[in-house]
């Protein structure tokens, strides 16, 4: 994250620039299903409160309910002000003294949102957030996703002066890592007219040196003094200050470099193999406003479980999550919002259009972040047609042309029927041998495992694709919490299955990590599949929703901090 005058650093405090944290307590409201907010704000009572971050759809009263949640709090403020929303579901409307000043039309997005907010003093700040789903191709949510779509302000939410200089883009790209190169790129707007430079210190030392700018845009490389490589045994974070007109930015970053060759991942020019899981940022409690507390604690033990990486699956991660993932040094695959999607939605322009200014944003957003090393998209979208081809061109497009420095991906269930596979760096696969459509037995089959993805591995090592690295994306089995027998369901069926594939992949050469489903169970949709969703839950984690470990995260753990190396499998 950009911030004016201070580094980011998951704190809640007001700094020194007069950002006030509206994190704490809203007054609330909620107007059930089909009301429109229009007809009832002016008569609305305000009878509970609520917390923001949070979700109006865990409070005892709204439970899994779908409507308007209507926050509302004083904030004491005057003239142009700026207002940033970190993330909110499913869309949501602000009201200034009850004057509509702005739509947010996409979940988990930050948007920053700058107007006159009047006379210095005391006013009122409305947020409706609604989480009705809208059944129409250009939907970023549908219904049928399997994850749960969670109402409430979710993320943080801040308020400052509006300052005169605004960075849009600051992207500082490490070009030559080890000897300290770096590219620096930015975009102002505001009071830019006369502005002929920025001034850069690296890590608060040195003399500022100069970034020519021109209409408030600038480009140019720089040489981190005393550069120390970022890596996820050394997760070391430079900074940067960028003064322009008067205002300073300041930002994180790390020096190391991300690179496909010859069909493999390299990190800092050695040979990466990525072993982790996909972690939704849920919490049956509180939704996706998750505390720092547990997002430390489940990123922590990720690590001490000897795992290097998460797929941030499959939204756009918080400024939290990703700043922890910097400073623990765990890798991340960050993707825009999008599940399945298909032909309607894929050829729908307007579904199209979102999709490309969302993953445009989550990567001005995330450019920083030494730990993301991945970009996705458009998770199991049917680009087994045709007509999925322009859309992952150009989103493919607009990420290397924003940032080529990164390799971008999409999870696909098409497997051998993708139509898409050469429009990006990486092949990821999503698969689950043995437990969709597979023979049903009742033990897990390892054999089978093994073959399913041997034959993955074959179908990458096709000229076509040899060149491209091969990751397992997701991979997994249901495991319900306290069933034992070693049975499907049991939670050894589960270990045995996930056993099997990380011992495939350690061995593999081909293959360069999986991402396996899921680090914890998670809220999703109540369905009619019998392989899935039992009591609204997908259970595929190896942590329960609690994050009590099941026997797979035990065995796992054991496997690779290699307390049980030796052990050879049967
Ligand atoms: C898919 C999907 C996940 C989850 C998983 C499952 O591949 O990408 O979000 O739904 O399968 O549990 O079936």
């Amino acid at each position: 994250m950009i911030t004016n005058s201070q580094f980011q650093d998951g704190s809640s405090a007001m700094n020194a620039n007069g950002r006030q944290d509206l994190s704490g307590l809203w007054d609330f409201a909620f107007l059930p299903e089909g009301t429109s907010l229009g007809d009832h704000l002016a008569g609305l009572r305000f009878e509970t409160l609520t917390v923001v971050p949070g979700c109006f759809d865990l409070m005892p009263e709204y439970y899994l309910r779908r409507g308007t949640g209507v926050y509302r709090r004083q904030v004491e403020a005057g003239g142009e002000m700026e207002l940033i929303s970190e993330g909110l579901g499913l869309r949501g409307e602000i009201h200034w003294d009850r004057q509509r000043i702005a739509v947010i039309d996409a979940p988990f997005s930050r948007r920053v949102i700058r107007f006159d907010a009047g006379k210095s003093g005391m006013h009122e700040l409305i947020i409706a957030v609604n989480n009705e789903f809208d059944d129409t191709p250009s939907s970023l949510f549908h219904r049928d996703y399997d994850f749960y779509a969670h109402g409430g302000l979710f993320r943080p939410v801040t308020l400052a002066p509006a300052s005169a200089i605004r960075a849009d883009e600051l992207k500082i790209i490490p070009l030559e890592p080890a000897e300290g190169t770096v590219r620096i790129t930015v975009r102002f707007s505001g009071k830019t007219a006369g502005l002929t430079q920025a001034e850069v210190r690296f890590d608060r030392q040195g003399e500022p040196l100069i970034l020519p700018l021109k209409d408030g845009i600038g480009e140019q490389v720089f040489q981190v003094p005393s550069p120390h490589l970022w890596s996820p045994d050394d997760p070391f974070l430079h900074t940067a200050e960028i003064q322009a007109g008067g205002e300073v930015f300041a930002v994180e970053f790390g020096l190391r470099k991300i690179e496909c060759r010859a069909g493999k991942l390299y990190l800092n020019g050695r040979p990466l193999k990525l072993i982790g899981c996909n972690r939704h940022d849920a919490h049956p409690e509180f939704g996706y406003a998750v505390p720092l507390d547990i997002r430390l604690r489940d990123l922590t033990r990720l690590k001490q479980a000897g795992m290097n990486c998460i797929r941030g699956c499959h939204y756009p991660q918080s400024e939290e999550v990703l700043s922890l993932c910097d400073r623990l040094g765990i890798l991340v695959w960050e993707e825009s919002l999008g599940w399945g999607n298909n032909e309607a939605a894929l050829t729908d322009p307007e579904f199209r259009a979102r999709q490309i200014r969302e993953t445009r944003n989550m990567a001005v957003k995330s450019v920083n972040h030494p730990s993301v090393i991945i970009w996705g998209f458009l998770n199991e979208a049917r680009t087994d047609l045709e007509a999925a081809r322009p859309l992952v061109k150009s989103l493919a497009e607009t990420l290397r042309e924003f940032d080529p420095s990164r390799p971008v991906t999409y999870g696909t269930c098409r497997l051998a029927k993708d139509v898409c596979l050469d429009l990006v760096d990486v092949i990821s696969f999503n698969t689950y041998p043995c437990w969709y459509g597979f023979d049903q037995s009742q033990f897990c089959n390892k054999d089978d495992i093994r073959k399913n993805l041997s034959e993955l591995v074959d179908f990458s090592s096709k000229p076509e694709f040899k060149e491209k690295p091969l990751l397992i994306s997701e991979i997994g089995a249901e495991a319900l919490p306290g069933i034992y027998g070693g049975q499907r369901w049991s939670e050894e069926y589960q270990a045995d299955l996930l056993e099997t594939v990380v011992r495939f992949v350690l061995d593999s050469d081909r293959c360069s990590g999986t991402f396996l489903w899921q680090y914890c169970d998670t809220r999703t949709f109540l369905s009619n599949a019998s392989q899935s969703a039992a009591g609204g839950f997908n259970s595929k984690g190896l942590l329960d929703r609690y994050r009590n470990p099941k026997i797979s995260w035990r065995r796992l753990s054991d496997l690779l901090t290699n307390k049980n190396s030796q052990k050879k499998e049967d």
